[in-house]
């Protein structure tokens, strides 16, 4: 290829989508952060990504899924963005042409988030063009290595460079031109007129990526500010009318790498679909009640505040957590008993489903009879104290003692709507999942941690259990494929949390496997069999083996 070298052009698209994507940030602040390109486009491909690949990532990447996805998406994009710049090359329309399609991706994406309006079009549009504009001048235009239609850098918006003593390119961009074979590449030896040119080229590229990188960070960074960690300061929680019973003492072992049996806030486990977390205004926050109901309500953030508030301890878990695995979590939840709205909306004759909708559109399926039969199902706005976390669905969530989070949890409500199983599937439903979802009976050991090294002797072995809703009868350990040996259980506070519970072990040297099994109140035993998380919630033993010393 020549004039310009592969290596040039390659890179030219690089930047010139590093230039639509940091521009589009600053635009992103006005229209709201999932307007913008890479979570837009972060956020459809989440939507659509077949269910087992999704399942991988987060088997892979546990609680980084999001990083990862971005990451990924932005590697996929730097690898076609410097195709984009090798077609410029050839044929400035070429590149062009590529920036309009990826510039209509962006706009689909952001436009078919629900709650969109035609203004979320925006960082796409601005960012495409400015992109194209880069392209332009690297491939015709004042930026051209080969010097093309001569002259210094005067392109609106690409300040005359200030030239650094020597040709001394920026890290990335000399990492890039130093590698290849590419006979054309940065090579000092060349005619002094080519390598003033490149010089502009280099430069130009430098000083692009850096202007684009500080208005990129400085609109994620404004747009982060926009958010509404202050209304949520601003929230004062009402006593509850109901409060929760105090945790019993002795419900805490407090023993080191055991899981506490109150969940702090910030080591809560975190799972949802948003690539940037809801920020929901709790001033125009409404809930609507609505579908198949005699009397449709709809309730403001105050309105549902003045109601008389029950205070209750719920462990909440997901149906992707493994065995012995950490997406479970206990906290104590301020809110508006489900029940009481339900009943004043009085659903009709064969709606057995509520489906909850949140800011973001996404949807839970719960059944009606389990939010009516009595149990402690809450609209929440509190937990553990404080209002709801930002990205533990601020200002309303809901919480259902005894199901997964994935067919109750929504987090960022905005919607109860009455249906039936028959009409509506939720958002995980036609992604392999199943409509019921209540939580299995589990057990895990957190103590002694898998493959570590306890001393001959007495070894406390530790852990929690849950059967939700129904309470935990027993819990046995056993060592090796020894009998099963009953362990102590900690008091806790209602059947709708976890509990913890201990044994003493008298450990011998050598290799050892613990297993755990939990028993529930009515005498079921969790069963042995191994199957995965999909569709309904994993099963098997949780089981450690450690090396006695
Ligand atoms: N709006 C919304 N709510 C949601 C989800 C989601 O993706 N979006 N995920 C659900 C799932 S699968 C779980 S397990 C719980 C997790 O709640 P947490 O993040 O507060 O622990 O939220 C539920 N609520
Ligand atoms: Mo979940």
């Amino acid at each position: 290829m020549s004039p310009i070298s592969r290596r040039h052009a390659a890179l030219s698209g690089v930047v010139a989508a590093v230039v639509a994507l940091g521009v589009a940030e600053p635009v992103a602040v006005l229209t709201g952060p999932r307007s913008a390109p890479l979570i837009a486009v972060g956020g459809l491909v989440v939507d659509l990504v077949p269910e087992p690949l999704k399942q991988f990532a987060i088997d892979v990447f546990g609680r980084y899924d999001k990083i990862a996805l971005l990451v990924g998406t932005a590697l996929l994009l730097a690898g076609f963005a410097a195709l984009l710049g090798l077609a410029a090359a050839r044929r400035l329309a070429f590149g062009l042409a590529g920036i309009a399609a990826f510039a209509a991706l962006g706009v689909t994406a952001a436009l078919t988030r629900p709650g969109a309006d035609g203004f979320d079009a925006l960082p796409s549009l601005v960012g495409a063009g400015l992109g194209g504009l880069t392209l332009w001048a690297f491939a015709a235009g004042p930026l051209r290595a080969d010097g093309g239609p001569a002259g210094p850098a005067t392109h609106p918006g690409v300040p005359e460079p200030v030239a650094p003593p020597g040709p001394t390119p920026p890290p990335m961009v000399a990492a890039l031109a130093r590698e290849g074979e590419d006979p054309d590449g940065w090579e000092p030896s060349e005619s002094g007129g080519d390598q003033e040119s490149r010089r502009r080229f280099l430069r130009g590229a430098g000083l692009l990526t850096g202007a684009a990188a500080v208005a990129g960070l400085g609109g994620h960074w404004l747009a982060g500010r926009r958010g509404v960690s202050a209304a949520r300061e601003a929230v004062t929680l009402p006593a509850p009318a109901a409060p929760a019973p105090p945790v019993p003492a002795g419900a805490d072992l407090s023993l080191p790498r055991l899981a506490p049996y109150v969940t702090p806030n910030r080591e809560f486990y975190r799972i949802d679909t948003a690539l940037v977390v809801p920020q929901v205004d709790p001033v125009t926050w409404t809930l609507r009640i609505h579908g198949r109901v005699r009397n449709p309500i709809e309730l403001s953030f105050d309105e549902l505040l003045a109601r008389p508030m029950v205070e209750r301890y719920v462990t909440l878990a997901c149906v992707s957590n493994e065995v012995g695995g950490d997406l479970i979590g206990n906290a104590r939840w301020l809110g508006v008993p489900i029940k009481e709205l339900l009943d004043e909306a009085g659903p009709e004759e064969g709606a057995d489903q509520v489906v909850g909708r949140s800011a973001d559109g996404w949807t839970c399926g719960t059944p009606t009879s389990v939010l009516r039969d009595g149990r402690d199902a809450l609209l929440a706005v509190g937990m553990n104290g404080e209002p709801l976390p930002v990205e533990h669905g601020f200002p309303v969530r809901m919480v259902v003692p005894g199901l997964y989070g994935y067919v109750s949890a929504c987090k960022w409500l905005t919607e109860l709507e009455l249906t039936s199983f028959a009409d509506f599937d939720a958002y995980w439903v036609p992604r392999g999942w199943s409509a019921q979802g209540p939580i299995k009976t589990q057990s895990r050991i957190d103590t002694p941690r898998a493959r570590s090294r306890p001393s001959a002797g007495p070894v406390t072995v530790a852990g929690v259990a849950w059967a939700q809703h129904l309470g935990v009868r027993r819990v046995e350990v056993r060592v090796d494929d020894g009998p099963w040996r009953e362990a102590t259980l900690a008091p806790a506070v209602s059947s709708d949390t976890w509990v913890q519970w201990s044994w003493r072990w008298d450990a011998t040297p050598g290799e050892h496997r613990l297993q755990v099994r939990a028993t529930d109140a009515a005498g079921e035993t969790q069963p042995e069999r191994r199957s995965p998380v999909a569709p309904d919630g994993a099963t098997g033993r949780h089981t450690v083996t450690v090396t006695v010393a």
